[in-house]
């Protein structure tokens, strides 16, 4: 009987929860707690940091857990760092079940950086309305360009006002649609979008809005992933699991 851990916080997670739960599967899905009120899933939720790697194994041990996939966003790299090495540790068999990162089509004006420093200093220059749609965490690195005027994206109304002098804030959770994100752009005067390269359908709407308005965007690259197993398809994921059943891991 296999216990499945998923690691979640993304469109493809809550895909493969529902599969799951479909199919009659033991799941878990976990979330780090970054938000106030995660979705409901159709499998039990554990919140909450597991204590490094030492307690990612911990937890597989006690839980018994037989297969771990890491269904984190691609930003999210320490976890998955930390679910490779643990996985590895603790003997489960472990996939990864990302999106492929968007690609740049006709019509697209992307400037790309590599991480979120060089998007600050690529922010050099004057004044601009700028679509800030990197959530709270990384909002603060933002201030060493504090000529900008900053449109932010929160999931939840942060505790104190962010670390930027001029700045607009929309709470508000994806996916989101082009059409609301071209209104908004328009709304706010927007100039310049940053934005992760995510991948996936919970955060491209941006992307359509920005190529429909002709607006260039600033387009950070994905952090290294580990080596591990990949899929795009939790279709796959499906398959995998029965595979590693079948051979008894
Ligand atoms: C807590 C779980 C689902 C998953 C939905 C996806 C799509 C909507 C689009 C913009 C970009 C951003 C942000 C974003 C999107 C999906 C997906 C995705 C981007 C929730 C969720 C959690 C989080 C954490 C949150 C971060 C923030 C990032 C906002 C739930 C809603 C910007 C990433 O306030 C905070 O601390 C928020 C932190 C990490 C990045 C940041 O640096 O602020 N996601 N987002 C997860 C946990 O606790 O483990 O609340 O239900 C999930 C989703 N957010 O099941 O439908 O699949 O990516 N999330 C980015 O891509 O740049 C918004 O505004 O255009
Ligand atoms: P991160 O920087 O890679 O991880 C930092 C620490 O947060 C981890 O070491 C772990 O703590 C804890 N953690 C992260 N994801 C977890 C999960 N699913 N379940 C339990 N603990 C988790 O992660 P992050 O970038 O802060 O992302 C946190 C969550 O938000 C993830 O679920 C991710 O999928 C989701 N998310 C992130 C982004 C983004 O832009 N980063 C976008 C959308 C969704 P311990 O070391 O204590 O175990």
């Amino acid at each position: 009987m296999s216990n499945i851990l998923i690691l979640g916080g993304t469109t493809e997670a809550s895909a493969l929860a529902s599969a799951l739960a479909d199919r009659g599967e033991r799941a878990v899905l976990s979330y780090a707690g970054r938000t106030g009120k995660p979705r409901a899933q159709p499998v039990p939720v554990r919140i909450g940091g597991f204590g490094g790697i030492a307690g990612l194994v911990d937890y597989l041990r006690r839980e018994r857990v037989t297969h771990l996939v890491d269904a984190t966003h691609p930003f999210a790299a320490t976890m998955s760092g930390h679910a490779v090495a643990a996985a590895q540790e603790a003997g489960v068999a472990h996939i990864m079940l990302t999106r492929p990162p968007w690609v740049a089509s006709e019509g697209d004006r992307w400037t790309h950086v590599p991480d979120i420093p060089a998007a600050v200093r690529a922010m050099e220059g004057e004044a601009k309305r700028v679509m800030l749609a990197l959530g709270r965490m990384h909002v603060d690195s933002f201030a060493a360009q504090p000529q900008h005027h900053y449109l932010l994206r929160f999931v939840d109304a942060p505790a104190e006002g962010p670390a930027l002098p001029r700045h607009g804030l929309i709470v508000d959770r994806g996916p989101f649609t082009p059409e609301g994100d071209m209104a908004l752009m328009r709304e706010h005067g927007i100039e310049l979008i940053v934005s992760k390269n995510a991948g996936g359908g919970g955060a491209e709407a941006k992307l359509a809005a920005a190529r429909m308005l002709g607006l260039p965007v600033l387009m950070i690259d994905r952090p290294p992933s580990p080596a591990a197993r990949v899929t795009h398809e939790v279709r796959e994921v499906l398959d995998w699991l029965h595979q590693a059943a079948d051979r008894g891991v």
